[in-house]
């Protein structure tokens, strides 16, 4: 249903892939813990593979790079991080199981495949829920990270922390955009996320979900009409090459879960965890400032190239109505939580851009 593509043999071929490290990982623990003799002793060196799906030049891309720079500086050379980013060991799903089973050790995940794992996650996305980037990291980061790391832990992923896939809005190569009614009809891609094609469900759309590596394609064929994310990423990935329209609409937040298998986390010792856990929280900050500094200027430029609306809010909220109250009947106790909490500070962020 994900993709038209044959997703057997890609998954195969990434699955021997990464097999292919794990066992060059091997080799080389065996070479170095063999390596006596006269040169520095060099015992407990450790390498860790973390697959992300960004693009080069992407917050996301460059924070994985800060972690890993971080992660070799704190560890004085001792815990080197493999980055394996653009969805060449697996899209965010494939990725996902492969950190569940332990063959791939970290990942800087999206919300909706995190989601299959920890179904609360996807609340995130509550159509409006939050104002602004700012707005979701002053309700998310505490209590929420923790009640979703708790679920998280369960399932078989060590949640890190919870970095910034920013506020998302709508762009297309059909029409402008200037209310719910003209979303209606479109072909529009979604991630793997139950939130957003519940969203574009009750717009009227056709969502259809599709892994992000299959989106500039199925664009530039007119495979789909349309997509929605956060123009950082469809900048990094020159999505604006094959859209005409943009709908500065902000309709959810979402993040991008750090994660690490569990089975590695426990079996790594207290001192690299530390390491691991420092070094995440330097990343994510790094990924958020660039998020925000990149963001601006995006909507800057695409001024020039898109055709830019920005539809009013409130029928967009009025119009996706019901699929909050969807959410709050199967999870009440989170919807509560985290509506709670993000309407306690939405006045200090009301006035902040999208
Ligand atoms: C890239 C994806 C992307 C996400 C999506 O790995 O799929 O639309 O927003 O950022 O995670």
């Amino acid at each position: 249903m994900h993709d038209d593509v044959p997703q057997g043999r890609r998954s195969l071929r990434r699955r021997s892939l990464l097999q292919g490290l794990a066992g060059a990982a091997a080799g080389a623990a065996a070479l170095s813990a063999c390596a006596g003799g006269d040169g520095p002793r060099r015992t407990d060196s450790v390498r860790i593979i973390l697959g992300h799906g960004a693009a080069p030049g992407n917050p996301r891309s460059d924070g994985a790079l800060a972690f890993q720079r971080l992660v070799a500086e704190q560890s004085g050379g001792e815990v080197e991080i493999q980055i394996l980013g653009q969805e060449s060991v697996g899209n965010d799903t494939e990725m996902m199981v492969s950190v569940a089973a332990g063959t791939l050790d970290m990942s800087i995940n999206s919300q909706g495949p995190f989601s299959s794992y920890v179904p609360e996650a996807a609340l995130i996305g509550l159509p409006f829920l939050f104002e602004s980037s700012a707005h979701a990291y002053a309700v998310l980061d505490g209590a929420l990270q923790d009640t979703i790391a708790a679920r998280a832990e369960e399932v078989g992923f060590h949640v890190l922390n919870l970095w910034d896939n920013g506020m998302r809005d709508i762009s297309n190569s059909v029409r402008s955009i200037a209310s719910p009614e003209d979303v209606a009809g479109l072909k529009i891609r979604t991630p793997d996320d139950p939130m957003t094609i519940d969203i574009f469900g009750e717009l009227g759309a056709n969502p259809t979900p599709l892994a992000f590596g299959e989106l500039y394609l199925a664009l530039r064929q007119g495979a789909v009409d349309g997509q929605e994310n956060p123009v950082v990423n469809i900048k990094s990935s020159s999505l604006q090459e094959v859209q005409s329209h943009l709908a500065v609409t902000g309709h959810k937040y979402e993040v991008n879960p750090f994660v690490m298998s569990t089975t590695r986390w426990k079996n790594l010792s207290e001192d690299i965890r530390q390491v691991i856990a420092s070094a995440a929280q330097g990343a994510v900050e790094e990924q958020r400032r660039l998020m925000t500094e990149q963001t601006a200027a995006i909507y800057t430029e695409f001024e020039q190239v898109l055709e830019v609306t920005h539809p009013d809010r409130a029928e967009f909220r009025e119009a996706t109505a019901p699929v909050a109250e969807r959410w709050q009947a199967e999870h009440p106790d989170f919807f509560d939580q985290i509506t709670t909490a993000a309407e306690a500070i939405r006045a200090e962020h009301e006035e902040q851009p999208a």
